[in-house]
C-alpha cells in the first residue's frame, strides 16, 4: 500500500501530541514530531524497504528508536509506545486533536482543569460559562472553538483530493490487473477534480455476460489490503470503506455502457439531469446503460459518443458542474483548459535557508528536468520562526547564493531570487521597500491571524497587494481544506486589487491549500486577473502537487494563456518586470 509513509508520520504525530498531553519531556516531543515529519517527506515508500531496523536507521533522519518502531509497525501494523501513550489518556481525548486550532496544550488544561474527555464533552461545558474561566481561555477563544468544532464536524465526511486520488489510482491498478477488465477509470466528484471528496466511485468494463466474470471482479476488489469492511457486494455495485475511513464505490458494466456509465458516475448530477433533459428535448432518453431512441440504444460506448449524439462536443469533467458548460458546448465556445504539462516555472518553494528539504541547485536542477525555464527561490521571511523565517541580513546573504546558483546554471534553467513575505495582520510586509526592491519575485502570503474578520482580512490583502514590489499574492485566505477555514475577505475587492495592481493571484497547488479555490479562480480569470499555480514545494516530491493546482484551474476554466506559469521564458520575465509600479 502506497501510504504506509502517511499512516506512520500520523502514528508519530499522535504519540507527540499524546506525550505533549500528559506533559512528558519537551524533547521526547519535538523528537517524535520530527521523526513524523522525517517520515511524511521520505520519498521512496517505507513498505518497500521492509522491517530491517539497519536498513531503516540508515535514511537520513531515522534514529535507532524510530528505526525500531517503524519496522514494529511493518511487522505488526501497530507501534506499542504508542498504545501504551495511549492508555494513559481517556478514549475520546485524541479527536480533539482534529478540532482545529486545539493543540495538545489546550486539550491537557481541558482534561485536566475542567474534566473534559471527549468531543461530546467539550460541546457541552462550551454552552456553559465555566471554560471561560480556565486560565488562557477567554471568550474569544471559547467563541473561535465553538467555529472551529462547526467546521471540523461540516467536513468530517469529505477527505482531501490529495488523499483519495492516490488511492483509487492504486484501486485502479489493482482492477486493471484482473483478466476480465477490460477498462476502468475513476469516476465522480474524484474526475471532476473537486478539493474534497465524499465517497470514490470506481468504474470498470468487462463481459458482464460471461458467468462469473463481474462476481470474481468484485471479489478481488473486497479482497484488497485497504479494504476493511465491505458496506455493499452485488452483481454490478459493491461498496467497501478503507481502513483509513475512505468509502469507495465499485459499478461493472459491459463494455456498450462504459462511456455512458462513465458519464453518470461522472456526474455532477445537475449536469446530469441537464444532460438528460437535453435528451428528452430530442426524443431520446439517457441513463447509465446508454442515450436511446424508441428504446433502442444509439449511443454508449464512450462519452464522445454519447455527447456527439447529444449534439455536442465532448465537455471535460472539470466543467461538469452545470455552471453554463453546456450553453458554451452548444455554440462551441468551451477553451482548451490548462494541462498540467503546461507548466513551464515554479514560482514559490522553500530550500534549506528555511525550512525547505533541498538546496537552491537540487531545486533549479529539479525543475530544469520537468521541462521547467524559470524557477524562484522563495524562503520564508523573519516574521516565521518556526519555518526559519530569514532575517534581512540572511536574506541579503541569500539573494546573493541564489545570484551565484543562477550564474552557474544561466545555460540551464533561469534561477530568480524572491520571498515568501509574510503579510502581517495589518497588511505590512515582513521587509522593508529597500529590500523587496533587491528581489525578482515577491510572493506575499498571510499565515498567522487568520481568525480575522472579513473587513479587517480584506484591507490587510489589499494593503499588500498595493505594495508596489508584490509580483503574486500567495495562498490568499491562508485555509488548509478540513482543517482550518483561514480568510473570509471579499474576494471581489481583492481581484479589483490585483486587476488594478497587475499582480497575479496564486493558486497554492498543495492538496491541503488548493488557495484560491475554483469559484474565486474563475472570477479573478472574469476579471482579466493573471493565475500563479505554484506548489510551494519543500522539496522534489511536493512538485507533483501541480496536479491539484491545474485540476482547481481546470474548474475555474482556466486556460494555459491565464496562467504566468505557462508564459515563455521571456514572456514571463517581461510579465514579472510589468508586474512592478
Ligand atoms: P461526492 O462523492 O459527494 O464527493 O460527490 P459525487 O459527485 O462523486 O457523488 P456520488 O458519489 O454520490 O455519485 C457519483 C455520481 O453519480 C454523481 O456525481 C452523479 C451520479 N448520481 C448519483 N446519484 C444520482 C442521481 O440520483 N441522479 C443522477 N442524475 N445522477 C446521480
Ligand atoms: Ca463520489
Ligand atoms: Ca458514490
Ligand atoms: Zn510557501
Amino acid at each position: 500500500m502506497a501510504n504506509t509513509n502517511a499512516q506512520l508520520a500520523a502514528v508519530f504525530a499522535q504519540m507527540a501530541a499524546v506525550a505533549e498531553i500528559l506533559g512528558q519531556d519537551r524533547f521526547r516531543t519535538i523528537a517524535l514530531q520530527r521523526a513524523s515529519r522525517v517520515i511524511a517527506d521520505l520519498p521512496d515508500d517505507l513498505a518497500t524497504i521492509g522491517p530491517d531496523t539497519k536498513a531503516l536507521a540508515a535514511i537520513d533522519g531515522i534514529g535507532k528508536g524510530t528505526a525500531e518502531r517503524i519496522a514494529e509497525f511493518l511487522n505488526t501494523g501497530r507501534v506499542n509506545d504508542h498504545d501504551e501513550l495511549l492508555s494513559q489518556i481517556p478514549d475520546g481525548l485524541p479527536a480533539l486533536l482534529d478540532i482545529p486550532g486545539l493543540g495538545p496544550k489546550t486539550i491537557a488544561l481541558l482534561w485536566n482543569n475542567a474534566g473534559i474527555e471527549s468531543l461530546d464533552d467539550l460541546r457541552a461545558k462550551l454552552e456553559g460559562e465555566q471554560l471561560a474561566k480556565l486560565p488562557g481561555m477567554g471568550k474569544k477563544k471559547i467563541e473561535n472553538l465553538r467555529k472551529s468544532i462547526a467546521f471540523a464536524e461540516a467536513a468530517a465526511d469529505r477527505v482531501s483530493i490529495g488523499r483519495a486520488l492516490p488511492m483509487a489510482l492504486w484501486f485502479l491498478g489493482q482492477l486493471r490487473a484482473h483478466k476480465s477488465v477490460i477498462d476502468a477509470a475513476y469516476a465522480g466528484s474524484l474526475r471532476r477534480g473537486r478539493e474534497t471528496i465524499g465517497d470514490i466511485d470506481l468504474l470498470v468494463s468487462a463481459d458482464t455476460a460471461k458467468p462469473g466474470a463481474a462476481e470474481s471482479i468484485s471479489d478481488l476488489f473486497v479482497s484488497l489490503e485497504p479494504v476493511e469492511d465491505v458496506l455493499v457486494k452485488g452483481a454490478t455495485k459493491t461498496s467497501i470503506r478503507t481502513s483509513d475511513h475512505l468509502q469507495a464505490d465499485l459499478r461493472i458494466v459491459p463494455p456498450e455502457s462504459y462511456g455512458a456509465a462513465l458519464m453518470y458516475f461522472t456526474g455532477s448530477k445537475d449536469h446530469n439531469v441537464s444532460l438528460r433533459q437535453r435528451a428528452i428535448a430530442m426524443g431520446c432518453s439517457l441513463n447509465e446503460y446508454s442515450l436511446s431512441r424508441d428504446g433502442k440504444p444509439i449511443a454508449g460506448k464512450t462519452e464522445q459518443d454519447v455527447y456527439k449524439a447529444l449534439d455536442l462536443p465532448w465537455i471535460p469533467p472539470e466543467l461538469r458542474e452545470d455552471r453554463g458548460e453546456i450553453r458554451l458546448a452548444e455554440s462551441d465556445k468551451l477553451s482548451k483548459l490548462i494541462e498540467h504539462t503546461d507548466i513551464r516555472a515554479e514560482l514559490h518553494a522553500h530550500t534549506t535557508a528555511s525550512d525547505g528539504k533541498w538546496s537552491i541547485r537540487d531545486y533549479a536542477l529539479t525543475c530544469a528536468d520537468l521541462g521547467y525555464h524559470t524557477v524562484a527561490v522563495t524562503d520564508h521571511s523573519q516574521s516565521q520562526p518556526i519555518a526559519n523565517g530569514l532575517s534581512p541580513e540572511r536574506l541579503e546573504k541569500h539573494i546573493e547564493a541564489v545570484r551565484a546558483v543562477a550564474k552557474d546554471l544561466a545555460d540551464t534553467i533561469t534561477v530568480l531570487a524572491g520571498s515568501e513575505v509574510d503579510i502581517l495582520a495589518d497588511g505590512s510586509l515582513d521587509y522593508p521597500n529597500s529590500l523587496l526592491k533587491q528581489l525578482d519575485v515577491v510572493v506575499a502570503s498571510p499565515h498567522h491571524a487568520l481568525g480575522q474578520d472579513p473587513k479587517k482580512a480584506t484591507q490587510r490583502l489589499i494593503k499588500a497587494i498595493r505594495n508596489p514590489y508584490v509580483t503574486i499574492l500567495g495562498h490568499p485566505t491562508g485555509r488548509l481544506i478540513t482543517r482550518r477555514e483561514g480568510l473570509s475577505p471579499d474576494m471581489k475587492q481583492i481581484i479589483v486589487a490585483a486587476a488594478d495592481r497587475g499582480i497575479a493571484l496564486e493558486i497554492n497547488a498543495n492538496h491541503w491549500r488548493l488557495d484560491l479555490r475554483d469559484t474565486h479562480a474563475r472570477a479573478a480569470i472574469e476579471a482579466g486577473v493573471k493565475l500563479a499555480i505554484n506548489t510551494d514545494a519543500h522539496g522534489p516530491a511536493d512538485l507533483g502537487e501541480i496536479i491539484y493546482g491545474t485540476l482547481t484551474a481546470r474548474r475555474a476554466g482556466a486556460t494555459a494563456n491565464d496562467v504566468v506559469n505557462c508564459m515563455t521564458k521571456a514572456a514571463l520575465a517581461k510579465w514579472i518586470e510589468s508586474s512592478r509600479q
